[in-house]
């Protein structure tokens, strides 16, 4: 196991749409164990493969960030097969540093993927669970939630990550 890097905005990696497994071997379930220990050390309530630089369609979400063994969920090419209702949620990603927003998503959503066995696994997703799944599969296509604030929001965040990463380039 290893604490892998989570790669910050604006790297092209987490802008890349994910690819789907073909097949669930050793190295993916090494990604995923890396993913799980990354995702608590962090910490974080999710991580997609996207943020440790692997573009494969591979999430986990733990919502007790590791105090519950039974609330950790690993999603092999997850696929939101349902969504419905609206709840408006203060998020904040790994990979947006220094930023937390209010982002309007499905209430309630199912998603359909397989487990590490290559197990059929279908999660039914309410409030935080729903927005953090719904957050981790926008990562497998390339989205960050910054992309679901207005224009002038995502602007403002873009230029201040800018500035600081030229100041800090010298
Ligand atoms: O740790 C995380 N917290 C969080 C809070 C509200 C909405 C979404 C999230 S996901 C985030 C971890 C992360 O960036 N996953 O991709
Ligand atoms: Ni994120």
């Amino acid at each position: 196991m290893a604490v892998l890097e989570i790669l910050k905005f604006p790297h092209p990696v987490l802008r890349q749409k994910a690819e789907p497994v073909a097949e669930i071997d050793d190295r993916i379930r090494r990604l995923v164990s890396d993913m799980i220990e990354t995702m608590l050390k962090a910490p974080g309530v999710g991580l997609a493969a996207n943020q440790v630089g692997v573009p494969v369609r591979v999430v986990v979400v733990d919502l007790s960030v590791g105090e519950d063994p039974d609330a950790r969920l690993v999603l092999v090419n997850p696929e939101i097969v349902c969504g419905e209702g609206s709840i408006c949620m203060e998020e904040g990603c790994l990979s947006v540093p220094d930023l937390r927003e209010n982002v309007t998503r499905c209430s309630r959503v199912v998603v359909r993927g397989l487990d590490l066995d290559g197990r059929p696994v279908e999660v039914e997703g309410e409030e935080l669970l729903a927005v953090a799944l719904q957050h981790e599969l926008d990562h497998l296509d390339g989205v960050l939630f910054i992309d679901h604030l207005s224009q002038l929001k995502r602007s403002r965040y873009v230029a201040k990550r800018k500035k600081l990463l030229a100041e800090a380039a010298g």
